[in-house]
């Protein structure tokens, strides 16, 4: 496979961005080589700047739940465009996509609109501390929450990727208000909270975890989660960033049935284009400036194209597009697993809705510890067997591949082929 150009961008990007990126996991270094540089995307394929290729499992780290260049996005944002780029005043199309999200999700009483997942889980946690009065906010090893301070202890996601600690510029006076404890694990929370209930403001998490791969809660963790919040006055956040939209119209809180008290989106609700959004009950939303005293802002917040673009995307996906997605990864786990069998490859494909993550274990994947213990090595090898064989996967064992609408039964049986050679290339050490 020609990789020249790219080599040669990635040269020149080091000269200019730190490890030659704008986002640590692109880099490639879990799973060592180049990074492509991509030209060009459509539908369930993108294309390098080389000319090859490939049948893409990353969709941007997930918004393009409808394939690239969906033709309705693509016109909704032509159009907005042509009305103005930015007004940095309220427009009509914030109250479109609010009505979409709420209409979806009822227990999204209030909402905000930022610009990404990071500004939308700082400010849900300044909320939560403002509401409550208390300072410290509960999160799970593993779980990644954006690159906000409070949250960036135990992260998973690029943080695990590179193996890095917790991060140094971390001021360990806000690190010690960041408990963590291991995830699926309600019988550590309801001890936690016994200890140290009246200083928690809120507890956080992944509904379904992406960021250490793909982890599903067990059976009576989400609920049993909100119970507890709920015992001890503190708030239940559910970090919908990925799973929004994702794993059901509902997102994750309407697929398990768990009610939270605020929420946080990116991704999906933007469509492809940079929007965050953290909303639920209206008593506390109430709190934010300029209603309340907790204060949060942005310039490029409601952004017109952004809200187009969300707005298209959400009035696209139906109770069909949700059927087909289950139906695609659903196939496509099983035939991982399979090719995986027959290579003797110790494998675990770990899948919500169209989520899923191949992990090189023999072990059942369920929190940081035992996604910790996979071979990462193997997985940087079946990675780029596959990168050469046409298919693009999220370039690190600790992330989420994601399905799209726009792939097809032929690209699902394409990428079972090309993982039958690569699980047994992998194999060869
Ligand atoms: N944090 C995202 C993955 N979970 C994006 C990573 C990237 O773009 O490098």
């Amino acid at each position: 496979m020609k990789t020249e150009y790219s080599e040669k961008l990635f040269a020149k990007a080091n000269e200019l961005f730190p490890g030659g990126v704008n986002s640590p996991v692109r880099a490639f270094k879990g799973v060592g080589g180049t990074p492509r540089f991509i030209a060009r995307a459509r539908g369930s394929r993108i294309w390098d700047v080389d000319g090859n290729q490939y049948v893409d499992y990353v969709g941007s780290w997930g918004p393009l739940i409808l394939g690239h260049c969906h033709s309705a996005v693509m016109q909704a944002v032509q159009d907005a465009l042509r009305e103005g780029a930015s007004f940095g005043a309220p427009s009509p199309r914030e109250i479109r996509l609010a009505e979409l999200v709420r209409q979806r999700m009822p227990w999204i009483q209030k909402m905000r609109f930022v610009s990404s997942g990071t500004e939308a889980t700082a400010a849900a946690v300044r909320l939560a501390r403002g509401f409550t009065g208390r300072d410290d906010i509960l999160k799970f090893d593993g779980c990644y929450h954006g690159a906000a301070d409070a949250l960036l202890v135990k992260a998973g996601s690029g943080v695990e990727t590179l193996g890095l600690p917790d991060s140094p510029g971390v001021p360990a006076d806000v690190a010690r208000h960041t408990p963590t404890l291991p995830w699926n694990d309600l019988a550590a929370v309801v001890r936690l909270f016994r200890d140290r209930g009246p200083s928690i403001a809120a507890v956080i998490t992944e509904p379904v975890v992406g960021n250490m791969g793909v982890l599903a809660p067990n059976p009576d963790f989400l609920e049993g989660l909100a119970r507890v919040c709920r015992q001890h006055g503190a708030l239940f956040i559910v970090d919908e960033v990925m799973t929004g939209f994702r794993v059901g119209a509902g997102g994750a809180c309407g697929r398990f049935g768990v009610t939270p008290d605020l929420v946080t989106f990116g991704k999906i609700i933007g469509g492809g284009l940079p929007v965050g959004a953290f909303g639920g009950r209206a008593d506390v939303m109430d709190r934010i400036a300029p209603a309340g005293p907790v204060y949060q802002a942005g310039t490029l917040s409601g952004n017109p194209m952004a809200m187009a673009a969300g707005t298209a995307t959400l009035e696209q996906l139906s109770a069909a597009s949700y059927a087909k997605l289950e139906d695609l990864s659903a196939r496509l786990a099983e035939g991982l697993a399979e090719g995986a069998r027959e290579a003797g490859a110790a494998v675990k494909v770990n899948r919500v809705g169209s989520m899923l993550t191949v992990f090189f274990s023999g072990e059942p994947v369920f929190d940081a510890t035992s996604a910790r213990r996979c071979d990462a090595k193997c997985f940087g090898r079946y990675f780029h067997a596959m990168l050469e064989r046409g298919i693009y996967l999220p370039p690190s064992q600790f992330e989420a591949a994601f399905v799209s609408v726009a792939h097809s039964v032929e690209d699902v049986e394409l990428t079972i082929a090309a993982a039958k050679e690569a699980f047994a290339e992998a194999m060869k050490g």
